[in-house]
């Protein structure tokens, strides 16, 4: 709506400025509704007819822009990543690297930059569900002072191909196939298993992508990565390579397989809602920015190749130096003007960072700014509030469609020798302080005749993956392992599940032969490597498990409660939930209103068939003996408390709710708790070793 008391014309070549003023200007304020030419509109409940049954008017130019523009609404989703949730918020730099790169955004202490970061899935469609097994996006724009600059990683730190010719081919083999359009936001299906079983290049992200990175319990629990080996180059043009790594506050959680499957149902947008509700309460998710920094000599001292994407670089053997955070602390206003239209772009860099020539992240270069063209309608993408940069802009860039700056002068072409004094011949380079790519003197491996290859050391396909399955717990091990077994039976094509296997021997022996077992089909002859795998040192941070945070903060603890429930125990767990950084949800049969034993009513935040216990990251059970009974015949209850059990969270609970836990099948163990204490240190864990009590894995 424009506010026409402030609407401004602008005329003429001198651009002079004409206000609409006077008595007429203040007859519609803010609440007036207009037409998009500004136009008064006295009813937006019918449209003009002819007779009160009569048809409708061509004529009726309110109807018809309204239908026009509502026709129009939609942009083409995002080829990948479509399903998506951001935030605004800022990068406060915490360690100077002014040594190592001139980029301004990582010079001065405790100078902050604001950001807007987009999660995603990659497979699924925009209007698909939060919580499939599927890597994530973690896409980040930093509106320095030199430009934008965009990070735009994923939770995993290595991608499932080395060359950008092959992403147009994986997408096409994970999306939805082709003639039946589905499975939606699934990788277990016969196309995708079919195409990265005949390339071994994938092995390594297939462990992660199957490891329970790919279920993340929240996006504010996720680690983020640069994947690719980027450069830094400082004043004096020395370049240093680094790769980015962010670091949630909260640590790395993830769900079990059979709470990710339910979470779908329970709630689509259970990542975008707990992503908004944290943010809206204060609780801002952070993450610590981490770099490896390391040089060409290390580089080629390493047995893989750093320019492959498939590789990783582990921490214990060059840590990662810590150098900011990043909070996010505002919603967007409007999710289409903002989530839906920012355009990220690897290409956006600032003076003091610079690429490398791995072969996937110089095919990104070309490929998002193409698509955008696509998404967004026009060049002028960048013009839009969420991408614009934040400092100043100027060039001889004209026109287009949609053209909203109205540049002023004649000046539209440089060289030019119109007046400098009156800013008339516009803009120039500056040699001193503009991006300048890091010249290197080029080896024989980086010029030469023309190929279509692929370096060396590209083909090692096995070590990593390796390296990553033996860094695991026995537990995550487990998860994998059925994690293969889960999708490759949703393979209908018999021919694919022995390759899988036969790629997965040469990661692990015992993993291929348990994958063959779970599928119940016979071990195959492991497929032949290009090179040998080499057996390299564990690297224990790439295990959430053991890096695990024991801590309340930021968790969801749902409180089931009933007429008659102890007012003064209830008073007691929510405090203590409260106090240890923690939101108390109280479940109960009926939202509207609970007796407590005290006599006071209260309304609960949720229905108890409508908050299955997979929204919660631990549960407390306070039900009199009467409730309790009640419960037993009430399937939604039980399965609450079955889920939580087998989602291996802690439930603590009243004496008098005892029977429910029993009616569940459940056997107590040191995460089932009474409601004192201990129940608090239980509910910051998951209860692993209750799994193959429970379940059997592969
Ligand atoms: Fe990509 C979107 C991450 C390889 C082509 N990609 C996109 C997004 C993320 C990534 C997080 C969503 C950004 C947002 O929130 O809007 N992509 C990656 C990572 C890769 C990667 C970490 C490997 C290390 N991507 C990759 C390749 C190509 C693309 C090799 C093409 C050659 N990616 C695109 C795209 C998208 C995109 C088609 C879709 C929407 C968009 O760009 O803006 O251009």
């Amino acid at each position: 709506m424009t506010d026409r008391t402030t609407y401004e014309t602008r005329r003429g070549e001198g651009g002079e400025t004409h206000q609409v003023t006077g008595a007429s200007a203040g007859k519609q304020g803010h609440g007036t509704l207009t037409s998009n030419q500004g136009i008064p509109v006295s009813d937006n409940q019918n449209s003009l007819k002819s007779g009160r049954r009569g048809p409708t008017l061509l004529e009726d130019f309110v109807l018809r822009e309204k239908i026009f523009h509502f026709d129009h609404e939609r942009i083409p989703e995002r080829i990948v990543h479509a399903r998506g949730s951001a935030a605004h918020g800022y990068f406060e730099l915490t360690h100077s690297l002014s040594d190592v790169t001139s980029a301004d955004l990582f010079q001065r202490v405790g100078d902050k930059v604001p950001v807007f970061v987009r999660f995603s899935t990659v497979a699924g469609g925009a209007g698909s569900v939060d919580t499939p097994r599927d890597v994530r996006g973690f896409a980040v724009k930093f509106y320095t002072r030199e430009g934008n600059w965009d990070l735009v990683g994923n939770n995993i730190p290595v991608f499932f191909i080395q060359d950008a010719i092959k992403f147009p081919d994986l997408i096409h083999a994970v999306k939805m196939e082709a003639d039946r359009a589905f499975p939606q936001a699934a990788s277990a299906h016969g196309t995708f298993w079919d195409f990265v079983s005949l390339m071994p290049e994938t092995t390594h992200m297939l462990m992660w992508a199957m490891s329970d990175r790919a279920i993340p319990r929240s996006l504010r629990t996720m680690q983020g990565f640069g994947i690719h080996t980027f450069r830094f180059v400082n004043s004096e043009g020395k370049s240093t390579f680094v790769k980015f790594h962010w670091t949630p506050k909260l640590g790395v959680q993830s769900t079990v397989w059979d709470e990710a499957l339910k979470l779908q149902s329970a709630d689509n947008d259970f990542h975008r809602r707990d992503l908004w509700e944290a943010i809206a309460s204060g609780n801002f998710p952070e993450w610590e920015l981490g770099v490896q920094l390391f040089d060409e000599e290390f580089a080629a001292s390493l047995p893989y190749d750093v320019l492959d994407a498939t590789k990783i670089i582990p921490e214990e053997l060059l840590p990662v130096k810590p150098v900011g955070r990043l909070v996010l602390d505002r919603n967007p206003d409007n999710f289409f003007a903002e989530t839906e239209q920012v355009a990220y772009c690897p290409a956006n860099i600032v003076p003091g960072i610079d690429f490398t020539n791995d072969p996937l992240l110089q095919g990104r270069l070309f490929s998002y700014l193409d698509t955008q063209k696509s998404r967004l309608g026009t060049a002028n993408f960048h013009q839009l509030p969420i991408n614009a940069p934040k400092c100043p802009m100027h060039n001889f860039q004209r026109d287009g469609m949609m053209q909203m700056v109205v540049p002023k002068g004649r000046a539209n072409y440089e060289p030019n020798s119109l007046d400098q004094a009156n800013e008339e011949s516009g803009p120039r380079e500056c040699p001193a302080t503009g991006f300048r790519s890091f010249e290197r003197q080029t080896g024989k491996e980086e010029q030469g005749d023309k190929l279509r290859v692929r370096a060396e050391l590209f083909a090692d396909h096995y070590s990593q993956a390796r390296l990553f399955w033996k860094s695991l717990t026995a537990s995550e091990q487990a998860h994998v392992a059925s994690a293969f077994v889960f999708e490759l039976s949703k393979v209908e094509f018999q021919h694919v599940p022995p390759r899988m296997i036969a790629n997965l021997l040469n990661v692990d022996k015992r993993l291929g032969e348990r994958v063959a077992e779970g599928l119940g089909i016979d071990l195959p002859d492991a497929n032949p490597c290009a090179r040998e795998p080499l057996e390299l040192e564990p690297s224990p941070a790439l295990s959430i498990q053991k890096n695990m945070l024991e801590t309340l903060e930021g968790r969801k603890i749902g409180i089931l409660i009933a007429d008659g429930t102890d007012a003064a125990m209830l008073d007691q767990v929510t405090a203590a939930v409260r106090a240890a950084g923690a939101t108390a949800f109280l479940v109960a049969p009926k939202v509207g209103s609970v007796k407590l034993s005290s006599g006071e009513a209260i309304a609960a935040d949720g229905q108890l068939a409508g908050s299955p216990s997979v929204l919660f990251d631990a549960l407390a059970i306070l039900l009199d003996e009467k409730a309790t009974k009640k419960m037993l015949s009430e399937a939604a209850a039980i399965q609450w408390v079955m889920d939580g059990f087998g989602h291996l969270k802690a439930i603590g609970h009243t004496q008098a709710s005892l029977p429910l836990l029993q009616k569940a099948g459940i056997e107590p163990d040191e995460g089932i708790t009474g409601l004192d204490a201990h129940f608090l240190k239980a509910a910051a864990k998951r209860f692993w070793e209750r799994e193959p009590k429970l379940r059997s894995l592969a």
